[in-house]
């Protein structure tokens, strides 16, 4: 077992029990032209997430955590969308629209793409999903289940929608979700805080957090 410092309290794991979830680190939401500029937000302010995530994954990786990444997106015929996700956005484009790169929030265009500091290693499970939850109509329960896993160490984009999604869906299924604060970032610095605060809030309502430096000092001595 290791214990991190957190908030409201340390948390103990197992790391044979433990998964990194890296969610929806992709060009759509990281870069200009895709789904998060359409909808009319400064992504430079998610970049700021990539190096407490490159530091995540390297030390799941010594330590032999499974590590698994997440997409949002679409069919390209768009039929998994719900007509209400596809009519709404502020801008003028929207999703399945031609970007600068590709058809925006599209599986198979290059917006779609995990950014390439994140890149995922061979045997581990990129699973593509269609709403905010990384549980919602995907295959994350069953992938877990036969890992046995537990514990979950969130990470990725962003804090207040598709993290705290599914972290909310994770803690309604009995996993225990430790949620990395700047391996996590919001468009809006107001609702990240407040997002982190919630999750912690009544004694840890739904989870956990703490940085990144604390997650990969105490997984550094699991791999020694
Ligand atoms: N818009 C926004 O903040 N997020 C999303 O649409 N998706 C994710 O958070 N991945």
């Amino acid at each position: 077992m290791i214990k991190i410092p957190a908030r409201p309290y340390p948390l103990q794991l197992n790391p044979a029990h433990t998964a990194l979830l890296v969610i929806d680190m992709q060009r759509d939401f990281l870069e200009p032209g895709g789904f998060g500029a359409m909808l009319g937000n400064d992504v430079a302010r998610l970049r700021g997430a990539i190096r407490p995530c490159q530091a995540l994954l390297a030390a799941a990786r010594d330590a032999g955590l499974l590590v698994i990444h997440t997409r949002e997106g679409h069919r390209p015929d768009l039929s998994d969308a719900p007509p209400t996700k596809l009519r709404r956005g502020a801008g003028a484009k929207r999703i399945g629209d031609a970007g600068p790169m590709g058809r925006i929030l599209v599986r198979g265009e290059p917006g779609h793409d995990i950014v390439p500091e994140l890149a995922p290693q061979p045997g581990e499970p990129v699973l593509d999903k269609p709403g905010k939850g990384a549980f919602y109509q995907t295959d994350l329960a069953l992938v877990l289940g036969n890992r046995h896993i537990a514990h979950l160490i969130v990470a990725g984009v962003t804090t207040e929608v598709c993290v705290h999604t599914t972290v909310r869906e994770a803690n309604d299924r009995g996993f225990e979700c430790l949620v990395v604060s700047d391996a996590v970032a919001s468009y809006f610095p107001e609702f990240h805080r407040a997002a982190l605060d919630m999750i912690t809030a009544q004694g840890g309502i739904f989870g956990w957090v703490t940085d990144a430096a604390q997650v990969c000092a105490a997984l550094t001595r699991t791999a020694a």
